[in-house]
């Protein structure tokens, strides 16, 4: 086989099903070599203002508006002649071309979703064709830490329909030996809370991300409930299992700057209350890492919080920081958080959340690698995690088939990775 064996010989798209049945989208890529590879993109629904454009038709009378067939035009009729006969290995390059033919700072023109399926089936084209498990061909040969896995297990705010607050409450194995234990440690709990809540009478239907959601008086018994779970599962919180929080304060600020705790009823706060209140919590529960405990554009309120607990936890930026090095780069300068929180389609590209990643390592700060509530059955997160180094990483619950295949390739790449494997928090 020559060189051409890399080469981009095809690309095209077909509209696909999230696991909220909206449509996304599944890009098919082919090297001149024979190898045809997929790749399929996720969907967020509490989005930060600044994210990259996601395409969709407004179609009224296709899956109402929320079509792709644009999408899969711009894929086919944009991107796929501007990259054949390009050697699929040159990632960089190639997310740079697609970069420049969008010529916005948004993706806007071509749509992220177009871009970012053409990224990963690139990056898992160049996997395959040169002999590598993505996770290797993305990360090198050193690649070999697992990411803890922080398991949405109680939902809340926009991805349920209950009375509490915080969007995500997740329990994070930082005491397991390894991922496999890890993952066991808190599919476990998953499973003791699913009985606590059914001798309660609690509802045990699933939200978005797979996590119960249940109506509870407040978001304080969301996490006593979480604490009687790891008790009562074998563990001892806060040693073996901790809890992680997502507050998405986005979706419940008010329009003058104050947060409205809508869900639970716990009445309006401003910045200096939602502070106070995690001040009380943080005594009170074994929280280790908080994700936007305040709004998007509370910049000031995310340095406050930051510099009263920012030695304690980990506090990451989702919606504030959007995957993009020119908000986390403003972020590092004002101390706003320690983390970001990185989903490759807030940004649209494989080589721009690398970039990220690297922002932070060289800031000292932690990069917390993230699914979208709208997944698919693709398992590309599990590689990049690993890819990544980045230690820690969400994927939702241990329900759904969309999250469990991210949990599941771990698995499969700790096997693969024996006794280099490496775990710790
Ligand atoms: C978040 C994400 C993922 P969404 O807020 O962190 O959990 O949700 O994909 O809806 O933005
Ligand atoms: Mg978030």
């Amino acid at each position: 086989m020559g060189q051409n064996e890399f080469q981009i010989s095809g690309i095209e798209a077909m509209e696909i099903l999230d696991s909220r049945g909206n449509p996304t989208l599944r890009v098919f890529l082919e090297l001149k070599g024979g190898v045809r590879v997929s790749a399929s993109v996720p969907s967020g629904a509490s989005t930060g203002e600044n994210e990259a454009l996601e395409l969709r038709d407004n179609d009224p009378d296709r899956y109402g508006g929320k079509g792709g067939l644009e999408a899969v035009a711009r894929v086919e009729g944009i991107i796929a002649p501007a990259l054949l006969g390009q050697d699929v290995r040159r990632q960089a390059l190639l997310d740079r071309m697609m970069i420049d033919l969008d010529g916005t700072e948004t993706k806007a023109r071509l749509g992220a979703n177009a871009v970012l399926g053409v990224s990963m089936a690139a990056a898992r084209a160049g996997a395959e064709v040169s002999g590598l498990p993505l996770y290797k061909y993305l990360g090198g040969a050193m690649a070999r830490r697992l990411p803890v896995p922080c398991m949405n297990i109680l939902n809340g705010g926009a991805h349920a329909d209950n009375s509490i607050d915080i969007q995500e409450f997740m329990a994070v194995p930082l005491g397991a030996p390894s991922f496999t234990e890890g993952l066991r440690y808190v599919a476990e709990t998953f499973h003791v809370l699913k009985g606590i809540l059914k001798g309660r009478k609690l509802a045990t239907s699933v939200g978005d991300e797979g996590g119960f959601a249940p109506d509870l008086p407040d978001n304080e018994a969301a996490m006593e409930l979480i604490v009687e779970a790891i008790r009562q599962a074998g563990y001892r919180p806060g040693v073996d299992i901790a809890i992680a929080l997502d507050s998405a304060a986005s979706s419940f600020v008010t329009k003058n700057g104050d947060y409205d705790l809508k869900w639970s009823g716990a009445g309006i706060k401003d910045t200096a209350g939602i502070i106070d209140l995690a001040a009380d919590w943080l005594q009170r529960y074994p929280i280790v890492l908080w994700e936007d405990p305040l709004a998007e554009e509370d910049w000031a309120g995310f340095t406050a919080f930051t510099r009263r607990f920012g030695n304690k936890i980990e506090v990451v930026g989702d919606d504030i920081f959007v995957t993009n090095t020119r908000y986390i780069k403003r972020g590092i300068t004002e101390s706003s958080a320690n983390a970001v929180l990185i989903k490759l389609n807030q940004i649209g590209t494989v080589t721009e959340a690398a970039d990220a990643v690297r922002m932070c390592r060289a800031a000292g700060w932690r990069a917390f690698l993230s699914h979208r509530s709208g997944e698919t059955e693709d398992a590309f997160l599990a590689d990049f995690a690993v890819a990544m180094d980045c230690g820690h990483l969400k994927s939702g619950s241990a329900s759904r088939s969309e999250r469990l295949a991210k949990y599941n390739r771990l698995l499969e790449i700790e096997r693969e990775l024996g006794a280099a494997a490496e775990y710790y928090w």
